[in-house]
């Protein structure tokens, strides 16, 4: 499944599911911890920090279920990101190894349910998800420059999401959505300088990703689409990826908080077609925009 990622899925990561916050919430992760809750009002959502490195993605073992933020953190010489897959009973990482060897759609036992999309070395992101209990792995689809997929170099990593008995955690309040159809990006406001914690919805009936890019002077999404595919990452990068959500499948939603300064910004989306294989940003899935 995975053997024509390469070129295609660059991005694309399993993306997480929904923020609503109405789940059952989560003792905070001992390593980098909640917020508490004052009495009352709902818990803020634990945060868990994903560390990426050429080519490994770290996790803990076990998170607990419902709304949680995954900071991920990069600190490798590749884009990398942490699509999160839930798997089906029975289904492990050897199974998802193997699956990613063969040709073909992405085996029905695998969900893919969002998570921090790609992020340009030394860059940090946050996506906040609302995870079922159940058994997932953490992959990396984008490829380097040999457009090979990461997780084929070994950027896979299972982990537990398991019952969690606290009070329900809610996710910050998303002040702005993107919502993803096939094959495009709806913005419901223009954004501002400052701080975003923005919603994306997949209203389409395919899964699709939401990378987000800070443009290069004078350069377009077309050209980071461009580069990322067929020009096998040479030269300076056309755009900075500041993450986004990673691939959600149909009704599937996430969340994502950025910093945005003035300038030239772009959406794209790299999952594979399901009827002609090609990204979709060759089918018109991506968009620019300025912020000033
Ligand atoms: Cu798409």
């Amino acid at each position: 499944m995975f053997n024509r990622l390469p070129v295609t899925l660059l991005f694309a990561a399993a993306g997480l599911a929904g923020c609503k916050s109405d789940r059952p919430a989560a003792e905070a992760q001992p390593a980098s911890a909640a917020p508490a809750a004052s009495e009352g009002a709902p818990a803020a959502p634990p945060q868990v920090t994903i560390t990426a490195t050429d080519y490994k993605l770290e996790l803990p073992a076990s998170i607990p279920a419902g709304v949680v933020a995954l900071h991920l953190v990069n600190h490798g010489k590749e884009l990398h990101q942490a699509q999160l897959v839930r798997l089906d009973d029975g289904k492990t990482a050897d199974d998802v190894m193997a699956a990613a060897k063969r040709p073909g759609p992405p085996p029905a036992w695998a969900k893919f349910v969002g998570g921090p999309n790609g992020v340009a070395p030394g860059q940090e992101t946050t996506s906040t998800s609302s995870l079922e209990p159940g058994h997932y792995v953490a992959i990396c689809l984008i490829p380097g420059p040999d457009e090979i997929p990461h997780v084929m170099k070994g950027m896979i990593q299972p982990f537990e999401v398991t019952p969690s008995g606290g009070a329900p955690a809610q996710a910050t309040p998303a002040g702005d959505t993107v919502t993803m159809a096939d094959y495009s990006f709806r913005l419901s406001r223009p954004l501002a300088p400052g701080h975003h914690t923005i919603m994306v919805e997949n209203a389409g009936t395919q899964p699709h990703e939401l990378v987000l890019l800070r443009l290069a002077p004078g350069k377009t999404v077309k050209d980071f689409g461009t580069w990322a595919t067929t020009g096998k990452q040479k030269g300076p990068p056309p755009a900075i990826p500041l993450g986004g959500v990673a691939v959600l499948e149909k009704a599937g939603s996430g969340q994502f908080s950025v910093e945005l300064t003035p300038g030239e910004y772009g959406l794209i989306c790299f999952v594979p077609d399901s009827k002609d294989g090609k990204p979709h940003l060759m089918h018109g899935m991506e968009s620019q925009f300025k912020v000033d």
